[in-house]
């Protein structure tokens, strides 16, 4: 597959976790007794879109803490569901289709599942019932193979 110089394409990506505590009613038998939360870490098309036209998988790299903690999923939607009590740093590795011939690349994001940052007098019950750290970011192609180019522009 040839590439295409002078070319650069971009497509946007969201990135991060949702959290909420634990209930009574979300709480399952199988849950560690310790854990705190329920939690969400994801890559996604900010507009709502398949990303698997792109994207063959997604590895995240939970905390040495979690059982099996390298989760790497290969299908859409491209995310971990897990509970735990600890925020720590997520590895993320986004693997393209083979025929874009990218190399991975490797992102990382911290899990949060304390509303900090916002003036305690002002938090409310639904900013305590939901946490999100989302990122916005693009990923950049350079020189994409014509193969990848048709891909990303036939869209
Ligand atoms: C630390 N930030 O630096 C903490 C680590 C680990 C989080 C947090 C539960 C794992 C499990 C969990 O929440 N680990 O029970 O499977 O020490």
């Amino acid at each position: 597959s040839r590439r295409l110089k002078n070319i650069t394409i971009s497509r946007p990506i969201i990135y991060g976790n949702t959290a909420t505590p634990l209930t009574s009613e979300t709480r399952t038998p199988s849950m560690p007794t310790d854990h705190t939360h329920l939690w969400t870490v994801f890559v996604r098309d900010p507009t709502g879109g398949d990303l698997s036209y792109m994207i063959k998988k997604v590895v995240f790299k939970l905390h040495d803490t979690y059982p099996n903690a390298t989760r790497s999923i290969e299908a859409p939607p491209f995310e971990v569901v897990e509970s735990g009590w600890g925020e720590f740093e997520i590895g993320i590795k986004i693997f393209f289709i083979s025929e874009s011939s990218e190399k991975n690349i490797s992102i990382f994001h911290h899990l949060k599942l304390h509303p900090y940052g916002i003036d305690p007098a002002k938090l409310t019950e639904a900013d305590k019932n939901h946490v999100e750290s989302i990122m916005y970011d693009e990923l950049v192609f350079n020189e994409p193979t014509d193969k990848m180019f048709e891909v990303l522009t036939s869209r």
